[in-house]
């Protein structure tokens, strides 16, 4: 049996951690087994890449060794946890994904659009996402957000970018939500937490049939 993959997306500060978070709580209220991860990161070998990125070491180097680097974090990631935990039947809950890449490396950092699929097609293999929500605030509202919860500590490598360039990443996480409507699921990221939380809910349950789909599988299990 294979699990299911759900990933999210959106600018700094839009929400994304709070709401992979809370849908991994309702899935596991649910009585479903779910691995909470993240990008960069989420296996060891990819955390100690993406510590480099965010650090700003390899900015100078530009946008397409970046996205080379969070290929091979990304790598190590599917191959490690997202790849074993779906083929055990379990539901992986990713915060960020292929998705970041075509917009911050791709749009913004202007990579040519053959390398970023290339890269997609050598790392991702057949891990794509089943519903990517895409957590949408204007990015002056996000980026206040992500100071308030920063405090004193610095900026690091993306939050240090200006407004326009986060506001130029929101325009392009929609483009990419427009070319692809049926995976992509936009949600408004200032209305209060708990309505993005049940918007989220209603679509994973309207899509996926987490509890219905569970109760299938004790049945056929005779549990
Ligand atoms: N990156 C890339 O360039 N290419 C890639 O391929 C990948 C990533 C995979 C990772 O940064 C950076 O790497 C990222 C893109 C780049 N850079 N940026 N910018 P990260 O993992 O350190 O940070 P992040 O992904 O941007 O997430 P974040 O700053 O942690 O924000 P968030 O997860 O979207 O938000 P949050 O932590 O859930 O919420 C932020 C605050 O707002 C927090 O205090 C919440 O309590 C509050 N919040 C959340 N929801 C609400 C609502 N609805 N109302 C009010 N307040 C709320």
């Amino acid at each position: 049996m294979r699990g299911h993959f759900i990933t999210f997306e959106g600018g700094e500060g839009s929400g994304k951690s709070t709401h992979a978070a809370t849908l991994a709580a309702h899935l596991k209220s649910a009585g479903i087994e779910v691995v909470l991860t993240r990008e960069p990161g989420g296996s060891p070998g990819a955390e100690i890449i993406r510590h480099i990125i965010l650090s700003g070491i390899a900015k100078p180097l530009g946008s397409e060794t970046e996205a080379i680097l969070f290929a091979a974090a990304r790598d190590d990631h599917v191959n490690n946890t997202i790849r074993p935990a779906l083929e055990a039947g379990k539901w992986v809950i990713c915060d960020r994904f292929i998705d970041s890449t075509r917009v911050y490396q791709g749009v913004l950092g202007n990579v040519d659009g053959k390398l970023i699929r290339g890269l997609e097609r050598v790392t991702v293999g057949d891990c794509w996402p089943e519903l990517t929500f895409m957590l949408d605030v204007p990015a002056a509202v996000g980026l206040a957000r992500a100071k308030s919860r920063r405090g004193k500590a610095a900026a690091d490598r993306f939050e240090s970018e200006s407004v326009e360039f986060h506001e130029q990443l929101r325009t392009a996480y929609r483009a990419l939500a427009d070319r692809e409507p049926k995976r992509i699921i936009v949600v408004d990221g200032r209305a209060p937490r708990d309505i993005v939380a049940e918007r989220i809910w209603n679509t994973v349950q309207m899509r996926l049939h987490p509890g219905l789909e569970h109760l299938e599988a004790e049945t056929a299990t005779g549990e």
